[in-house]
C-alpha cells in the first residue's frame, strides 16, 4: 500500500475545502489551492468562506496545527485532487474550462509517481481528456493512456457524493466509486482514499465512474420530476398529492419522492444535462425530467398570481428562499426565482421570509430591501406560499393560516 505525506487539493469550495481539512486532520500535509484570494486568505486565518456544519472547527484545527495551508499557486505534492466547478454553458453543454485551468496550473509541478484524481462531477471522457492534456503539457512524462504499464503518473476519477449540510459525515462514511484510467491508477487512488474514507471503495474504470455520478443525480432528478408531474396532475384532478403519495408509498415496492417548487442546487439540476449532451438521441426520460423540473417554478408562480387576483391589495408571504430545507444556500434556488418573479411582475406586496439568512445578497437589493420575520408575515399576508420546508415553518398549525389563501408547495400542511 502506498502512503501519502503531502497532498494538494485544487479548488477550495464546498467539496475541496472539507476534503482538504479531513485529510489534514489525518496528519497529512495538505496544500489547498484556489484562484480566489479571499478564500485563500480566509482559510490561512483558520476561518471558512462557505457554510457547512462543523467545518469551521475542523479548518481552524488543521490550520493551527500547520497541516493545512492555502495558496494561490500550486507546489509539488504526491497527490493532486481536483475539485473545481463543472457548470454548463448557455446551450447546456458542459463547461470544462475550470478543469482545464486546474490541469494547466498543476502541470509544471507534477512529477514521476504522482497521482491525480478528478473529484468534480464530469461528463464521460473527462478523465481521459485530462490524461491527454497532461501528455501535451508534459511530454517528458508517460501518461497512463499512452502506456498503462510504464506510466509515470496515475490518473483516476473519484466523484464526490456528499450531501450539502452533511458533508463531514458523508465524506467519511459514504462508499466511493474509484475509476482509474488503468487498474494501477485505480489502485493508487484507493490508497489515497483509505486515508479518510470508512465506507467501501469500489473500483472501476474512469468512464464508468463518471457515468455513475451523473446517473445518481439523474436518478434523483427523474424521480423528483415524477413527483412534480404528479402534483400538477393532482391539481388538475383536485386530489391532494401529499395524501396520494403517502398512500401509494405504502406499497412495498413504491417509493415516490416529494414534489416541490422545482429542483435547485448546483448538482441535480445540472448533471443530467451532461448525459443528454453525450447521448442526445438516447437520453429521453432524462431530458424530459429536466424540462419538467425546470418548468415547475413557472407553474407555481402562475398559481400564486391567480390566487393574488382575488385580492384588491394582495400581500404575499413567501416562506423560504433557500434551495432546500434548513440551509442558507440561495444558489440556483427555485424558491428565490419564484419570489423574484413575483416582485418583477408586480403581483402585489411581497414579503420574503428566510430564517436562515440575515439579509439578502446585494445583487437582489434592487428587488427587495429586507426580509420579513415570520410572525409579521403571518399577520400581514393574505396569500401565504410555502416554498421551503424549513423547520421553523413545519411547526405552523393549519389554524395559524386558516384565514389566508395557502399555496403549500412542500406539503408541510399535508
Ligand atoms: N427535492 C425535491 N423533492 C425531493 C428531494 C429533493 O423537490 O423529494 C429538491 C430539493 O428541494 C432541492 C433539490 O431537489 O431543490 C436537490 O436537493 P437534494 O437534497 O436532493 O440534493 P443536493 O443537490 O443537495 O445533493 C445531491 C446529492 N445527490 C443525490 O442524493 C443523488 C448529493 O449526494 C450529491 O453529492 C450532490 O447532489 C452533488 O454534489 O452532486
Amino acid at each position: 500500500m502506498h502512503t501519502f505525506s503531502r497532498v494538494s487539493v485544487i479548488g477550495l469550495g464546498y467539496i475541496g475545502l472539507p476534503t482538504a481539512a479531513v485529510i489534514a486532520s489525518r496528519g497529512v500535509d495538505v496544500l489547498g489551492v484556489d484562484v480566489s484570494e479571499h478564500a485563500v486568505n480566509t482559510i490561512n486565518q483558520g476561518k471558512i468562506h462557505i457554510v457547512e456544519p462543523d467545518l469551521d472547527m475542523l479548518v481552524q484545527a488543521a490550520v493551527t496545527t500547520g497541516k493545512l495551508k492555502a495558496s494561490l499557486t500550486p507546489e509539488p505534492a504526491e497527490a493532486f485532487m481536483i475539485a473545481v466547478p463543472t457548470p454548463f454553458k448557455d446551450n447546456k453543454s458542459p463547461d470544462l474550462s475550470y478543469i482545464r485551468a486546474a490541469v494547466e496550473n498543476i502541470a509544471p509541478v507534477i512529477s514521476k509517481g504522482n497521482l491525480i484524481v478528478l473529484e468534480s462531477t464530469s461528463p464521460v471522457g473527462t478523465t481521459d481528456q485530462i490524461s491527454a492534456w497532461l501528455a501535451e503539457l508534459r511530454p517528458d512524462l508517460i501518461m497512463p493512456h499512452q502506456d498503462p504499464d510504464k506510466a509515470d503518473v496515475f490518473i483516476a476519477h473519484c466523484p464526490e457524493r456528499v450531501l450539502p449540510g452533511r458533508v463531514l459525515q458523508e465524506l467519511v462514511s459514504n462508499d466511493r466509486i474509484i475509476g482509474g484510467i488503468t487498474e494501477r491508477c485505480a489502485a493508487r487512488a484507493v490508497d489515497l482514499y483509505h486515508l479518510f474514507v470508512r465506507g467501501e471503495c469500489l473500483l472501476t474504470n474512469a468512464r464508468t465512474a463518471e457515468m455513475a455520478k451523473l446517473t445518481e443525480n439523474s436518478f434523483r432528478d427523474v424521480n423528483i420530476a415524477f413527483a412534480n408531474e404528479l402534483s400538477m396532475i393532482c391539481d388538475h384532478l383536485k386530489i391532494n398529492v401529499w395524501e396520494l403519495i403517502k398512500l401509494a408509498n405504502r406499497h412495498p415496492r413504491v417509493n415516490i419522492l416529494l414534489p416541490g417548487p422545482g429542483v435547485g442546487g448546483h448538482c441535480i439540476a445540472v448533471d443530467p444535462w451532461f448525459i443528454v449532451d453525450s447521448a442526445p438521441e438516447q437520453a429521453q426520460i432524462i431530458r424530459k425530467a429536466r424540462e419538467i423540473n425546470d418548468s415547475k417554478p413557472h407553474y407555481v408562480a402562475d398559481k400564486i398570481k391567480q390566487a393574488a387576483d382575488q385580492f384588491k391589495k394582495p400581500v404575499i408571504a413567501c416562506l423560504g428562499l433557500a434551495f432546500k430545507a434548513d440551509i442558507d444556500d440561495l444558489r440556483e434556488s427555485p424558491a428565490l426565482d419564484i419570489a423574484m418573479s413575483l416582485i418583477r411582475d408586480n403581483v402585489g406586496e411581497i414579503l420574503l421570509v428566510e430564517p436562515n439568512i440575515k439579509q439578502l445578497p446585494a445583487k437582489y437589493a434592487a428587488h427587495a430591501d429586507k426580509l420579513t420575520p415570520l410572525p409579521q408575515a403571518l399577520e400581514r399576508a393574505n396569500v401565504l406560499v410555502v416554498l421551503v420546508d424549513h423547520k421553523q415553518f413545519k411547526t405552523l398549525h393549519p389554524a395559524d393560516v386558516a384565514t389566508k389563501v395557502v399555496i403549500d408547495t412542500r406539503g408541510i400542511f399535508g
